[in-house]
């Protein structure tokens, strides 16, 4: 019997072996070597290379606890939703996903695209490089895997039936737990704050009453909003890029969601490069993060707008003004999911290193300051969101409270 018809974690010799045995993808090859290259929070990533040909492949494998902490029992499941939803991205906007060559139920594993020619853009902007066509794709990528998974554009049944398939209990519940509870309410004692900045925190996010009740109203929506097949962690990190180029990779938080949820994390991470690119003094660096910001929504509007008018399918949807009313929910839920964001990647156990790579003291208060000011506003003021001057205008005044 096959070594790997029953699942275990793989160390590199495996990996080689069970490309060997499984697929086609290195025939003839000799000296594969492999490495162990993961620095994420859950899964294990290995890159594989052909020395003599130098053809590459990324084998991620799921392990049934979050590398991250023990704490964290998932279900392997996750790489099957995580597969199965980068082939229907990859159709619904191409070129924007890794391709996939190879699943395995067994071992829990799928073999993708290597995209060692780009660069994860958390650590692109950590050296504060800047990326022009950014926006553009990544409003593309939203648009296209978001809308067109709707009940707006997609049968009713055809999406329910994708609906059930996504079902993904376990990773939903690290996302109501760590984005819409803990922040607000530390009832698994496991937040972690920055002591200089503990106790204004407490006073300003523990103690705000207002701010857990508006939390806990946002949780309930993310919980029954089925609106469309969301990637559920669209952070900086999630997203490879080079100059013209940008991938999406990881949806294994991907399920039946509000579409808000996407593009407000992406809002929340390029607000966390800017905290990152204002506390070192980058003000062309800042100065793009702000245009690129702002070009997200407008543009996300824009090709909204026009796709909606190309692929509506509903009856109803096709009612004068109904349009209107669906993108400004979007971006209320975008406002304040962008809001929550920015407090659990300050208050909460994961953490980002556009905050925690600033090792001066004042300017880590500051930098932190500002965002969580500015996530009060997006989840408070959630209602009056509609550009991307507004979304802008947030973050600025927030900076501004908060001088060094
Ligand atoms: C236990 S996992 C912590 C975080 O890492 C993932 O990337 C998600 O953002 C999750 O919330
Ligand atoms: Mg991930």
């Amino acid at each position: 019997m096959s070594k790997f018809a029953a699942y275990f974690l793989m160390k590199n010799e495996d990996v080689i072996e069970f490309l060997k045995e499984k697929t086609t993808l290195f025939e003839g090859s000799e000296n594969l070597t492999c490495k162990e290259i993961g620095d994420g929070n859950l899964n294990y990533v290995f890159h594989v290379t052909d020395p003599k040909t130098n053809r590459s492949v990324i084998v991620k494998q799921a392990g049934d606890t979050a590398r991250i902490s023990d704490e964290f029992r998932l279900s392997t499941d996750r790489i099957r939703i995580e597969t199965d939803v980068l082939i229907l991205q990859g159709k619904l906007a191409p070129g924007l996903v890794p391709e996939i060559y190879f699943f395995d139920p067994n071992m829990n594993c799928c073999v993708m695209e290597d995209l060692s020619d780009h660069e994860i853009l958390r650590t692109a902007l950590l050296k504060h490089q800047t990326f022009p066509k950014f926006a553009d794709d990544i409003t593309t990528f939203m648009v296209q895997t978001l809308l067109m998974t709707s009940d707006v554009v997609m049968g009713h049944k055809e999406k329910k039936e994708l609906l059930k398939r996504y079902v993904n209990p376990e990773l939903c519940e690290i996302t109501e737990d760590l984005v819409y509870s803990e922040p607000y309410n530390d009832y698994h004692q496991r937040n972690e704050l920055f002591p200089a900045n503990q106790e204004w925190i407490a006073k300003e996010i523990y103690q705000d009453d207002n701010l857990r009740l508006e939390a806990a109203k946002l949780k309930f929506e993310f919980m029954t909003n089925s609106q469309a097949l969301i990637h559920g962690d669209l952070h900086t990190g999630s997203i490879f890029v080079q100059q013209g180029s940008t991938k999406v990779i990881d949806p294994e938080f991907a399920f039946y969601g509000p579409i808000g949820y996407d593009v407000g994390n992406v809002i929340a991470n390029m607000i966390f490069a800017w905290a990152n690119g204002d506390a070192s003094g980058n003000s062309a660096f800042t100065q793009w993060v702000e245009e690129t910001i702002k070009q997200i929504i407008e543009m996300f509007k824009e090709k909204f707008s026009k796709t909606w008018d190309d692929h509506v399918q509903d009856v109803m949807a096709k009612e004068p003004g109904f349009k209107a009313w669906y993108l400004q929910t979007i971006l209320k839920d975008t406002a304040a999911v962008a809001g929550l964001e920015l407090n659990r990647r300050i208050i909460g156990l994961a953490k980002v290193k556009d905050i925690t790579s600033i090792t001066d003291e004042p300017k880590r208060v500051r930098a932190e300051r500002i965002c969580l000011s500015a996530a009060k506003e997006f989840i408070l003021g959630r209602d009056h969101y509609s550009s991307g001057n507004d979304f802008l205008q947030t973050l600025k005044q927030s900076a501004d409270k908060h001088s060094l």
